[in-house]
């Protein structure tokens, strides 16, 4: 089932620069606010996406106008999916290990694979091959082979969106309060955890970063009580 949401860019009420006028029994306040200079309060135009790779746009007004799909634009599907989730070497030197993997757990995800890992900088280009291109990417490689990661391989219905929710912009400082980045992280260079952005991504990197053998197939006693 695809989900589809889009927002009108005509239709959002907030924007970088906003007016207020208070009105008082004597008086007016006026008060003027600019959150351009505030990194952490940047136009919410970062929220939206023209992509048209995984939905369909839709025009609310006039043809050819360009619809802003909200981000994170994984809409949890129906189906029975994977996801691979990775603690970054700042989560494990940080001890955050097992409060990450609580807020799966409690969600209610099935966990088939999880391994304390030295990553190989070869696997961490694979993994990362397609930001080769990007300045960061030396840096990146860097930071994902510089100690130990956990690797986890999560399965459940719509799991690849529901853990990018989980998990939260990848700019800590934007991602929403209640998100493990939101909550655990400062800085996109050290944002504790990876997530796979696409049911076929999800198999993709559960396949480089797991050997066969090393998945479980189980059925957990608490299914009837998630899923009716
Ligand atoms: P995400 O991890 O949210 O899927 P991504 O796939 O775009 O984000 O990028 C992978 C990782 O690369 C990200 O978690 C941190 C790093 N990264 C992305 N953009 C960056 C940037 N502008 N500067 C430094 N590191 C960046
Ligand atoms: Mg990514």
């Amino acid at each position: 089932m695809e989900g589809v949401m889009a927002i009108g860019k005509s239709s959002y009420a907030l924007s970088s620069s906003s007016s207020i006028r208070l009105s008082l029994p004597t008086t007016t306040v006026s008060a003027t606010t600019n959150h351009r200079h505030l990194a952490a309060f940047q136009s919410p135009a970062h929220l939206f996406s023209n992509s048209s790779l995984s939905y369909r746009m839709i025009n609310t007004t006039k043809k050819n106008k360009t619809a802003h799909i909200f981000l994170p634009h994984l809409i949890a599907s129906m189906e029975v999916e994977e996801s691979y989730i990775m603690i970054k070497p700042d989560g494990v030197q940080r001890g955050l290990v097992g409060e990450i993997i609580t807020r799966f757990e409690k969600k209610g995800f099935k966990l088939k694979g999880l391994k304390l890992f030295q990553c190989p900088k070869d696997l961490a280009e694979e993994h990362y091959k397609d930001l080769s291109s990007k300045p960061f990417f030396p840096k990146l490689i860097g930071y994902i082979t510089s100690g130990p990661v956990v690797c986890m391989a999560w399965e459940g219905v719509g799991v690849v969106a529901s853990a990018r929710k989980l998990i939260g912009a990848t700019n800590p400082l934007q991602a929403e309060p209640g998100t493990i980045r939101g909550d655990l992280a400062i800085q996109t260079g050290r944002n504790v955890v990876h997530g796979s952005d696409s049911p076929e991504n999800g198999k993709r990197e559960i396949a480089l970063w797991f050997k066969e053998g090393e998945l479980a197939n189980w059925e957990p006693v608490q299914t009837p009580w998630l899923i009716e």
